[in-house]
């Protein structure tokens, strides 16, 4: 069953999250900056209301994001697992299945609390869901910002800064606007509040570790192409990682380098998952070519233009079936 709200936020919505006595905020697994900077937010302007509200994921904060979490609040559930007591909703940002979450949405559902979402990722119909998904938000980060304020719950120095940062990281520095002005209202709302965004460029933008600098340029060395240039995938064995000390997301990062290369309209990513035998698939394509439905039918998600999913088994054939599906998507 699905119970969804879009914006302009249902009142059972606003309602349930007003009268929840103690909210436990979470994001995906790997956390980014859109989902931490949003929870984050969400978190000190419900505390300045009042509200009792703690951040509990699976993941703890990255290091590389710590500059978001200036007090601290990010807790994961090896360290934090007994501040769920009493929680009487559980509220998971930037993702809809309550997987991504793990643990503490695992540990609150046991309780028999409802776990609720706020997210702008697509939606399949069989997903039992609750709570706000706007697929046409640039990011989280937006979302949180309009649903604060449709709270009436005010935004203080350390909430504008996490909405920011979280709006530039899912617009890739505000270049993916999906054409909507509204976007850069909002970051123009948090800079006349005085918020100074050139330390969150820097943070975000520019302060990648030496190691994963490297790493850019083994991937760069790996990417393959079709004939005709117009699609492009790089496979990223673990072995690629060797002597580096590099982040989860590292790899990822590799990603705006393959679609980014002149002529090609759509591009994959091959990279080693969790488990044994399981590789994460990154798709992406230009405005030519839509590919969120290659992910979809293997069981991911995303977005029209950038999607992901995870696939078990023989790698060769993985390739060769989403390469496959890629021509076909340009050839459209
Ligand atoms: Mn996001």
């Amino acid at each position: 069953m699905q119970r969804l709200t879009a914006t302009p936020f249902a009142p059972w919505f606003l309602e349930r999250l007003r009268s929840a006595d103690r909210i436990i905020a979470m994001t995906h697994v790997d956390p980014d900056a859109d989902g931490l900077g949003s929870q984050l937010a969400f978190c000190l302007a419900a505390r300045a209301a009042g509200k009792d509200v703690v951040i509990v994921n699976e993941d703890p904060c990255p290091p590389r994001y710590a500059w978001m979490d200036p007090g601290g609040l990010v807790q994961c559930f090896d360290d934090a697992a007994a501040t769920l007591e009493g929680a009487d909703l559980g509220l998971i940002f930037d993702a809809h299945e309550l997987d991504r979450a793990r643990r503490p949405a695992q540990a609150l559902r046991a309780a028999g609390v409802d776990v609720w979402v706020l997210d702008h990722h697509g939606v399949a119909d069989d997903t039992h869901v609750t709570g706000c998904v706007a697929t046409d938000f640039s990011s989280t980060g937006e979302l949180c910002f309009r649903l604060l304020e449709a709270l009436g719950w005010s935004l203080g120095p350390d909430s504008a800064l996490g909405i920011y940062g979280a709006i530039s990281f899912d617009t890739g520095s505000f270049r993916f606007l999906r054409n909507q002005g509204r976007t850069l209202r909002v970051a123009a709302d948090l800079l006349d509040t005085g918020l100074d965004a050139n330390p969150i460029q820097e943070a975000l933008w520019a302060s990648r570790p030496f190691d994963e600098t490297v790493l850019l340029g083994r991937i760069c060395s790996q990417i393959e192409r079709t004939e005709d240039g117009r699609v492009a995938w790089a496979i990223v064995p673990a072995s690629t990682l060797e002597g580096l000390n590099t982040g989860p997301g590292a790899i990822g990062e590799a990603m705006p380098m393959v679609i980014g290369i002149d002529g090609v309209v759509a591009a994959a990513m091959f990279k080693p998952g969790r488990g044994a035998n399981e590789w994460k698939v990154s798709l992406r394509s230009k405005t030519a070519a839509t590919i969120g439905h290659i992910a979809q039918s293997r069981g991911g998600g995303g977005h029209a233009h950038a999607a992901g999913c995870t696939v078990t088994g023989d790698l060769t054939t993985h390739v060769a079936a989403v390469i496959a599906e890629l021509v076909a998507a340009v050839a459209k």
